[in-house]
C-alpha cells in the first residue's frame, strides 16, 4: 500500500485532451426529463403496429447496451487509466451512460402501455442476438485477464458501431419530421457518444503506439477479426428487427458505415466499402444537424445554451505519438 494518496490537481494536467474532454462533456450535459416527449404522441398514433413494435424494441436493445456501459464499461476502463484526470472523465461518462439508459424509459413511459413496456424488457433480457453482443462485450469488461487495450476496442466498437442498428429508426423518423422529441433525445445521446468514442479511441492509440511492431500487428489482426464476429451477429439482429418493415438493407449499410467510423476512432483503416454517400440521406441529415436549442438552463439563470455544442469530428483530436518530440 502506498504511503500517501495523491490529490487530483487540475492546474497540472499532463494530457490536455483530458481537460478538453471534461470541458466538452460538462458543457453538453443534459437530462431526459427536460425533453417534452409527450408532444410526439400524435405522430406515434399514426404508426401501424409493426412500426410501433420496431420503435419499442430498438429502444429496448439500446437500453441494454447503455446498461452495460454504465454498469461495467467505464468501471473496466477506469482500472487502467494513465492520468487522474482520465478517471474524472470516465466518471462523467459513466454517469451519462446511466442518463442514456434511463432516457429510453422516459420514452417508453410516454408512448407505451405498461404491458408493452414489460414485454419490451422481457424481450431485451432474453433476445438471442441482442444478448450475444451485450454478454460478449460485458464479459470482456469483467474479465481481468483481458488485455486493457482490447477492452478499449470493445468499448469503441460498442459505442460507435453496435448502437447504430438502433439509432437508425429515430433518425429515419426525424428525417420524415416525425417523433421529433424522441429523436432529440437520441441526438443528445449521439452527441455524447461522438465524444466518448473519440476520447477512448485516442487513449487506445496512445497505448497501441507503445507496443512493439509485432504486438501492434497482433492487436490489429485481433481487432478486425473481432469486428467481423460482431458484424456477423449484428446482421442477424438487424434482420430480426427490420425485416418486417423492409428497411434491413439500408440499416446494414448504415452500420457498416459506422463500423468504419469506429475503426477510424481507433486510428485504423476502414473495413467496408460503404461511405456516407451510400447511407440514406434522410438518416445522414438527422445525424449531422445540431440539436434543437431547448435552452434548459437559462430557466435557472446560468445561461447555458445546450444547442450550441456541436458533435465532435475525428479531426478534433490531433493524435501525436507521445514518444515523439
Ligand atoms: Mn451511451
Ligand atoms: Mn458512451
Amino acid at each position: 500500500m502506498a504511503k500517501n494518496y495523491k490529490a487530483i490537481n487540475w492546474n497540472q494536467v499532463s494530457d490536455a485532451i483530458d481537460k478538453a474532454t471534461w470541458e466538452k462533456l460538462t458543457e453538453q450535459f443534459w437530462l431526459d426529463t427536460r425533453i417534452p416527449v409527450s408532444n410526439d404522441l400524435g405522430d406515434w398514433r399514426t404508426l401501424d403496429s409493426d412500426h410501433q413494435w420496431l420503435v419499442g424494441h430498438v429502444f429496448g436493445g439500446l437500453t441494454l447496451l447503455d446498461t452495460v456501459q454504465s454498469e461495467q464499461g467505464m468501471a473496466a476502463l477506469r482500472k487502467n487509466v494513465v492520468t487522474q484526470h482520465e478517471t474524472a472523465v470516465l466518471n462523467n461518462i459513466q454517469f451519462m451512460e446511466s442518463v442514456h439508459a434511463k432516457s429510453y424509459s422516459t420514452i417508453f413511459s410516454t408512448l407505451n402501455t405498461p404491458e408493452e413496456i414489460d414485454e419490451i424488457f422481457t424481450w431485451s433480457d432474453s433476445e438471442e442476438f441482442l444478448q450475444n453482443k451485450a454478454v460478449r462485450i460485458a464479459g470482456m469488461y469483467m474479465d481481468d485477464s483481458v488485455d486493457p487495450l482490447k477492452k478499449k476496442v470493445a468499448n469503441v466498437f460498442l459505442e460507435t458501431f453496435l448502437f447504430y442498428s438502433g439509432f437508425f429508426t429515430p433518425l429515419y423518423y426525424l428525417g420524415h419530421n416525425k417523433l421529433n422529441n424522441v429523436a432529440e433525445i437520441i441526438k443528445l445521446i449521439l452527441r455524447d457518444e461522438s465524444v466518448h468514442g473519440t476520447y477512448i479511441g485516442y487513449k487506445f492509440q496512445i497505448g497501441l503506439k507503445q507496443l512493439s511492431e509485432k504486438k501492434q500487428q497482433d492487436m490489429k489482426d485481433w481487432m478486425y477479426n473481432f469486428l467481423y464476429e460482431l458484424y456477423d451477429n449484428e446482421e442477424k439482429y438487424t434482420h430480426l428487427l427490420y425485416d418486417q418493415v423492409g428497411w434491413t438493407e439500408e440499416v446494414l449499410t448504415f452500420i457498416r458505415y459506422n463500423a468504419n467510423k469506429a475503426l477510424m476512432n481507433l486510428g485504423q483503416d476502414p473495413l467496408f466499402p460503404d461511405s456516407a454517400a451510400d447511407v440514406n440521406p434522410i438518416v445522414m441529415n438527422g445525424i449531422s444537424t445540431s440539436t434543437a436549442n431547448h435552452d434548459f438552463f437559462s430557466q435557472v439563470g446560468n445561461g447555458y445554451r445546450l444547442g450550441e455544442v456541436e458533435a465532435m469530428e475525428p479531426g478534433d483530436y490531433n493524435i501525436k505519438d507521445p514518444n515523439e518530440k
